[in-house]
């Protein structure tokens, strides 16, 4: 607590017109009313000048609490931090690691839909690592076509099963050791049962993919934060099959590892290349991605420029 009877937190979840603030531990140390053996959530409202200011708040921002009132849990957020980072959907604010997670069926691996949604992390400027998920469903050598698949985009995997529990355990220390992990993926492809298997008080609710067409059926609904060490956060998120690619022209590439380390070694005979069929461009089209990247790019294009596309 500091002078003015505010305290410390970070947005855990949004419920209506409410937040649920965790507030930090350290602040209530001098206050010899509570044992903190475990943190304090409260249900607050937000003071309106927040909103004339044009304040906007969402899970992972850091907000300061007044007017507590500890019987029922209640507080008034008063302010808000300026964020680290914002990753837009799903929306949330100071992220330090995104776990994209994919499974390798049911729903089935798909490059375009991976690659949109390490493209968001990229966009953001948050380091992505990727987890292959339910890799029970499939053999050592199909697991392996996966992995070096992902090692040539540039990217390590971490392979894991709610089947084979030793996988997660090797997730544990990294999330333990990073501030706030999202899990971002499609619907369906796990995220709330690994949290369950991490948390198991939690209890969270899942449910099995359509048998139809073998895709998630959208269970979670909204963003909550849950504490998975004393200083780090793990979010779960409503899983949903198609990122938006929100990019400049001129940038798209350098989202891309691949085509990074390329540039990084050589360079093309003209500085603004886009690598589409500029004469000296050293991208190597034949990189299992670079067909999503010109079409996509192409599509960026002509969004901003309609009227030159073909
Ligand atoms: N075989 C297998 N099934 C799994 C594994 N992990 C999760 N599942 C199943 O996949 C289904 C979907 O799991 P959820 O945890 O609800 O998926 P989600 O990613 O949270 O989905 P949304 O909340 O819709 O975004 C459930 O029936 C799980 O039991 C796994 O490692 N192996
Ligand atoms: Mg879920
Ligand atoms: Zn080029």
């Amino acid at each position: 607590m500091n002078k003015d009877n505010t305290y410390r937190g970070i947005v855990v979840a949004l419920k209506a017109n409410f937040l649920i603030v965790e507030l930090d531990n350290q602040d209530f140390k001098e206050d010899c009313l509570y044992e903190f053996s475990k943190k304090i959530r409260l249900l607050c409202t937000r003071r309106s000048k927040l909103d004339y200011k044009g304040l906007f708040i969402d899970v992972g921002d850091i907000v300061f609490v007044e007017s507590i009132d500890h019987q029922n849990n209640r507080g008034v957020v008063s302010d808000v931090e300026p964020r680290k980072s914002f990753l837009k959907r799903p929306a949330v604010a100071n992220v330090t690691l995104i776990a994209i997670c994919i499974s390798v069926k049911e729903p089935l691996f798909d490059i375009e839909q991976t690659s949109r949604f390490i493209i968001t992390a990229e966009c953001a400027k948050i380091k992505p690592i990727i987890i292959l998920t339910k890799i029970d469903l499939i053999n050592k050598n199909e697991l392996d076509l996966y992995i070096n698949k992902l090692r040539n985009w540039g990217y390590d995997c971490l392979p894991v099963s709610i089947k084979n529990t030793k996988s997660i355990d090797l997730l544990i220390e990294r999330f333990r050791n990073t501030r706030l992990t999202v899990l971002a993926g499609p619907s369906g492809v796990g995220k709330t049962s690994l949290i369950n298997y991490l948390l198991p008080t939690l209890s969270l609710a899942t449910s099995s993919v359509s048998k139809k067409l073998k895709r998630g059926t959208h269970t979670t609904r909204h963003v909550e934060l849950f504490a998975i060490g004393n200083e780090s956060l793990l979010a779960d998120t409503p899983g949903f099959n198609r990122p938006e690619i929100v990019c400049e022209a001129s940038t798209f590439a350098t989202l891309f590892p691949e085509f990074r380390s390329q540039l990084t070694h050589s360079k093309c005979k003209f500085r603004n290349c886009l690598h589409l069929d500029e004469p000296g461009c050293v991208i190597n089209k034949d990189l299992e991605r670079y067909s999503f990247y010109r079409e996509n790019l192409e599509e960026i294009i002509n969004f901003r420029h309609p009227y030159l596309g073909g």
